[in-house]
């Protein structure tokens, strides 16, 4: 029996659910994010995480701008690392391995991502998932531009073959996980990285849930080119397969 779950399945009955006391809080979540030059968005990222968690989610971000994005940062109360930018995965390592707490939140700081749906992701990590993956095309995600929404869609149906298992979206920027699953594994992508992300747990047997998210247009100019970045990510899903396959 397949280990993902998907938003519309029955769902939270085949994780191992918690049911003690100690649920994890906001105050357990770091959401964690790479900025380069994001001066359009990152306040209202920032002021988003902040209202939804009423002030209680850590805000930690690993920053490469030449433009006021970690001054933004400071001045609306979140954790600044400074990196010289070398890539999507190279700072969102560094972003997921930097805070203490439990669980951590990943995002893209460019408004795409809707912060509003964090306590869904909390109350699944709760009932016992792993790893909670935003999944954007399960609603259509008409914001996205259509070259990537069918890179999207094919990196998806490639990675489904050669895992043997049904994942929808496997290059979100929007997940939760348990901070156990992330220090157990050893990341080795840049702009594939939110791929091995998803791949490798789901390989290892972790309980991985897809959920249905909303996904608005973005902020600010991509930092992403589609066709070199989508050479890679795909070489990166192959890569990672066979080696969680083989190894
Ligand atoms: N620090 C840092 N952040 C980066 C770098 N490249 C991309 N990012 C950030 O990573 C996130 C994802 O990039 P984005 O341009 O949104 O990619 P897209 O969602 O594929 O269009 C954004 O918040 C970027 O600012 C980098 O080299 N360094
Ligand atoms: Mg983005």
């Amino acid at each position: 029996m397949s280990n993902l779950q998907h938003g519309d399945d029955a769902g939270a009955a085949d994780a191992d659910a918690d049911e003690s006391d100690d649920e994890f809080t906001f105050d357990d979540l770091s959401v964690v994010m790479g900025t380069y030059n994001e001066e359009e968005a990152i306040e209202k990222v920032i002021s988003d995480v902040e209202e939804v968690t009423d002030g209680k989610a850590e805000v930690v971000c690993v920053d490469g701008s030449s433009d006021r994005t970690p001054e933004i940062a400071r001045e609306n109360g979140a954790r600044v690392i400074e990196q010289e930018p070398q890539g999507y995965g190279v700072a969102v390592r560094e972003a997921i391995l930097a805070p203490d707490r439990p669980i951590v939140v990943t995002t893209d700081c460019d408004d795409t991502y809707p912060m509003e749906q964090l306590p869904e992701f909390l109350e699944l990590i709760n009932e016992g998932y792993d790893v909670v993956s935003g999944d954007r095309l399960y609603h259509g995600a008409e914001a996205m531009p259509d070259f990537n929404r069918f890179g999207n869609a094919a990196f998806a149906a490639i990675a489904s073959v050669l895992m043997g298992e049904r994942v929808h979206d496997t290059t979100t920027g929007m997940r939760a996980y348990r901070r156990d699953v992330v220090e157990s594994i050893e990341w080795t992508e840049n702009t594939g990285l939110s791929a091995e992300l998803l791949i490798r747990p789901l390989m290892r047997g972790y309980d991985v849930r897809e959920h249905p998210i909303a996904y608005r247009e973005r902020a600010g100019e991509t930092k992403l080119d589609p066709i070199e970045g989508g050479a890679a990510i795909a070489k990166s899903i192959v890569k990672v397969c066979l080696e969680e396959r083989f190894d």
